[in-house]
């Protein structure tokens, strides 16, 4: 399978058959056209896998797919996680993570998804089941650019770190009064508290062997084995860093549009600016390994 990037706006990669790429911005994400997803062979599923880890954020359109064929979709991807370690998403089938703003589900704070356990997903894939009439527009920020235009001297720092990760401040009060203190059968263990978990600063992509930035504000509570202001300053760095508008797509939505990202090295924000309208989206996640660090 041979993927040809070219630095034109339209590319054409191959896998036996072709699939147009438009991309997002000149480094990274990219509308996929040519695949329907409930038709798509095993060839077309291979070259999107291959696009998710080239591009780091894929657009697919005109995909008018039910919450079945979204696992579907999932599991033809990769391994499916549930649909979250402590959200119950009603009636969907367990994959399914929802987020709908007449139940508090928003994004608007800059996070990668679930990194509060110790294998957070590996990738999200995303569709909207109900949006605003404008608004809504999500946007994703490239760990990996965020790394490679740090100062030689900062990267040297950050691949030395480790940082605790906490989904109390987010999860930690549903988990209680929502959930009675059960929450889901998260790889294979019932989760009842949110225990922080330490992942490394800088990951190390197990596919690309690149390294992305791995802290976010949704999540990150500190730096390990640093003062507290040194941790908040760090984190105050890398967060500004992060999410330069040099560094971000942002993807305004269409009903029948899905959007993957690989979770390993994006981070990602969804505009809450369409309020009193509703805007509902349905998640499905593919279980991803433990984050490893240059130090490692
Ligand atoms: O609602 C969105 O656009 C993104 C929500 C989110 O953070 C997620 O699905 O992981
Ligand atoms: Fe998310």
């Amino acid at each position: 399978m041979t993927a040809t990037i070219g630095t034109a706006q339209t590319d054409t990669i191959t896998a036996g058959r072709e699939l147009d790429v438009v991309r997002l911005g000149p480094r990274f994400g990219a509308e996929l056209r040519g695949i329907d997803v409930t038709t798509a062979d095993d060839g077309q599923i291979a070259l999107l896998r291959e696009a998710l880890v080239e591009f780091k954020v894929i657009v697919l359109r005109d995909q008018h797919i039910t919450d079945a064929q979204h696992v579907q979709l999932a599991q033809r991807l990769g391994e499916t996680t549930i649909g979250h370690p402590v959200w119950d998403s009603g009636d969907v089938p367990d994959e399914v993570f929802t987020l709908d703003s007449t139940d508090n589900g928003f994004a608007d704070e800059w996070h990668t998804d679930v990194t509060f356990m110790p294998r957070p997903p590996a990738g999200s894939v995303l569709r909207p089941i109900v949006l605003p009439s404008t608004g809504g527009d999500t946007n994703w920020a490239d760990g990996e650019l965020a790394y490679e235009s740090l100062s030689p001297q900062l990267r040297g720092v950050a691949d030395e770190l480790y940082a605790y990760h906490d989904g109390e401040r987010e999860f930690g009060y549903y988990l209680r009064q929502r959930r009675g203190g059960v929450g889901n059968v998260w790889e294979g263990k019932q989760v009842t508290a949110l225990v922080p978990t330490r992942h490394p600063v800088v990951r190390i992509h197990p596919e690309t062997g690149r390294k992305a930035l791995f802290v976010n504000p949704g999540f990150t509570s500190y730096i390990e084995g640093v003062s507290d202001a040194e941790s908040r300053g760090l984190l105050d760095i890398f967060y500004a860093h992060l999410t330069k508008p040099e560094h971000i797509v942002r993807h305004r939505w269409t009903l029948g549009d899905i959007v993957l990202w690989d979770n390993r090295n994006t981070l990602h924000y969804a505009n809450r600016d369409y309020l009193p309208e509703r805007r509902v989206m349905h998640r499905v996640t593919l279980r991803g390994d433990e984050p490893v660090g240059p130090a490692d």
